[in-house]
């Protein structure tokens, strides 16, 4: 094995791999990526694990093995202590138990994202029926970790928000971006909200609205806009920011639109034409340089129209950026996810091959969905060769209102689906609670997986352990493997994911500053890494900070508070 093992990585031109382990002797991480072992599972597999209580129309990995999951409000078969349906759940990825959260407003299509203390925020929805299920449109809800459960502040946002953006910024503030004022299956410009708001409020008690044009002049596909923090040294605020086919970079300390970008080829990129966009994963090697790649959607918005088979990739600071085209692996696809996995590949998953987002109109024999050919297998796509792969088959159509999210051993969470108004089980696409995980290829790969055991001195995962930026952190891993291993490091935000919109989603290599034999144990290594040098590369916020040999991730991120003081 051991030849063939050699053989491809000289190829893949990793020179270093004769040199022994000894003090200062591993690589430093470099966004070169192994390739995969080949076995029985080299495309992945698929494991039903539970019921997620609550269909999941937003995910959140709140702690290393615990998932939010925030639907509408509706009558899901979990229940809270006093009898009524929940319409949240926090799902133990170790029992795969669902319990019920507290949430009286209506979350339906809302937002959330992290604070730079580590709170979770969610704010916005839709109308409610009675007083136990109010309405959500002004609603912020605040995560209380010590409680384990949601605090609802009612009519604290300025204005109605169906579908906004929520990103946080670099000081740690919360930046609510767009969406409508009212129910709708498109927006229009009556119940158009071309503003912003912040929270906590930078100045005052009161939240404010400020106005954000850009999002007056794409209408109508401009829901759930597409929002990234562009990296830079400058200390700005810049937004990478699309709605429709539009793109613009926003310095929102000035208030101006500083580059607009020519429009993205191809059809329509937002709700309900929903395609997914994803920052392409940031290197020092490169001082951070941001190219967003945005990925299907659909032309019309009609039943029959094929979806979108394109995707765009754009650097964002080179002078007159041009959208660098290709056929997103083949597959029309809506509604897709866009993930990272731990080794900085992006897993594309979810959605299908026609129509749009919306809910399904008739009922039983006269069912009509608005979306239909479920494509059910995920691409594996490398941001380096921009070759995709397609993976490995769930049996479960994803539709409208699921989501997938990176957990941190290495594996994907996939569930929701839910296009219908009010809960059905009966239909082609029914609603969903099965919770379901991938496991990628590399997590099968005969490459040896480290372990992290101690970050900074502190044990792994009892809780958050608190970092900064610019800073270097000594890590001790244990790795068993009798060919010298090739180390990268890497921070990633897992991100609030909705409406194939993850809302933070980041992923940041790190530098290896050093390595050394840790000669007190055998098998241990102690690395010393540098974190990002400020909070515009990756917004302050609980993150996961990985390892991992050639392709294979470590056994567990290590979550950490990363922020600036
Ligand atoms: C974080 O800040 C928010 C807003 O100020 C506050 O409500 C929350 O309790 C804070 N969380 C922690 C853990 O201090
Ligand atoms: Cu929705």
């Amino acid at each position: 094995m051991n030849v063939i093992f050699l053989f491809i990585f000289l190829v893949g031109g990793l020179n270093f791999f004769y040199e022994q382990i000894k003090v200062n002797a591993l690589p430093a991480s470099s966004p070169l990526r192994a390739r995969q072992d080949n076995s029985d599972n080299s495309l992945g597999t698929w494991k039903i694990v539970g019921d997620s209580g609550v269909s999941a129309m937003h995910a959140v990995l709140i702690a290393p093995r615990k998932v939010i999951f925030i639907d509408r409000l509706e009558q899901n078969h979990l229940k809270r202590p006093d009898g009524l349906a929940a319409i949240s759940s926090e799902y133990d990825l170790d029992t795969n138990q669902a319990r019920p959260l507290t949430v009286y407003t209506n979350t339906f299509c809302s937002a959330g994202s992290f604070l730079a203390n580590g709170t979770l925020i969610e704010a916005g929805g839709s109308g409610g029926d009675d007083l136990n299920y109010r309405s959500g449109l002004q609603t912020l809800r605040i995560y209380d970790q010590g409680k384990g459960d949601w605090i609802e502040l009612e009519g604290v946002l300025p204005s109605n928000r169906w579908y906004p953006t929520m990103i946080t910024l670099p000081d740690g503030n919360i930046l609510i971006l767009g969406g409508s004022t009212g129910s709708t299956g498109v927006n229009k410009l009556e119940i158009n909200n071309p503003t912003y708001t912040i929270y906590p409020p930078p100045s005052g008690v009161f939240m404010q609205d400020y106005n954000f044009d850009f999002l007056a002049t794409t209408l109508p596909y401009n829901l759930y806009p597409m929002l990234h923090l562009i990296p830079n040294y400058e200390g700005k605020t810049l937004l990478f920011v699309l709605a429709s086919k539009q793109a613009i970079a926003y310095d929102l300390g000035i208030g101006k639109t500083v580059i607009t970008y020519p429009d993205l080829p191809g059809g329509f990129r937002s709700y309900p034409l929903t395609g997914t966009s994803i920052m392409l994963p940031l290197s020092p090697t490169d001082y951070y340089n941001p190219t967003v790649m945005v990925c299907g959607g659909n032309k019309a918005q009609e039943i029959t129209s094929v979806s979108e088979a394109t995707c765009g990739r754009l650097d964002l600071n080179k002078p007159n950026a041009q959208w660098e085209m290709d056929n997103f692996g083949g597959t029309p696809r809506v509604m897709p996810d866009a993930v990272y996995l731990v080794d900085g590949s992006i897993m594309f998953v979810n959605g299908g091959g026609s129509g749009y987002a919306g809910l399904r109109k008739g009922k039983g024999a006269n069912a009509l969905f608005v979306a239909n050919d479920p494509v059910l297998f995920p691409y594996l796509y490398d941001p380096f060769a921009k070759t995709y792969k397609a993976l490995a088959s769930s049996t479960i159509p994803r539709m409208y209102h699921s989501i997938a999210t990176l957990l941190p051993d290495g594996s994907v969470l996939v569930s929701g689906s839910n296009p219908s108004n009010a809960v059905t089980l009966d239909v082609k696409f029914p609603t969903e609670y099965r919770v379901e995980i991938f496991y990628p290829p590399y997590l099968y790969s005969t490459i040896p997986r480290p372990t992290i055991l101690s970050l900074e001195s502190f044990p792994i995962n009892q809780q958050r352990i608190k970092v900064f930026y610019n800073q270097v952190i000594t890590l001790v891993i244990q790795l068993k493997s009798t060919d010298p291993p090739s180390l990268k490091a890497t921070i990633i935000h897992h991100g609030f994911v909705t409406h194939s919109t993850n809302m933070n989603q980041r992923y940041v290599y790190l530098d290896i500053e050093d390595s050394y034999v840790d000669k007190s144990a055998s098998d241990q290594y102690i690395l010393t890494l540098r974190l990002p040098p400020n909070p515009t590369i990756i917004a302050p916020g609980p993150h996961y900070i990985y390892i991992f040999n050639y392709d294979a991730p470590c056994v567990s991120g290590v979550e950490v508070l990363l922020n600036s003081q």
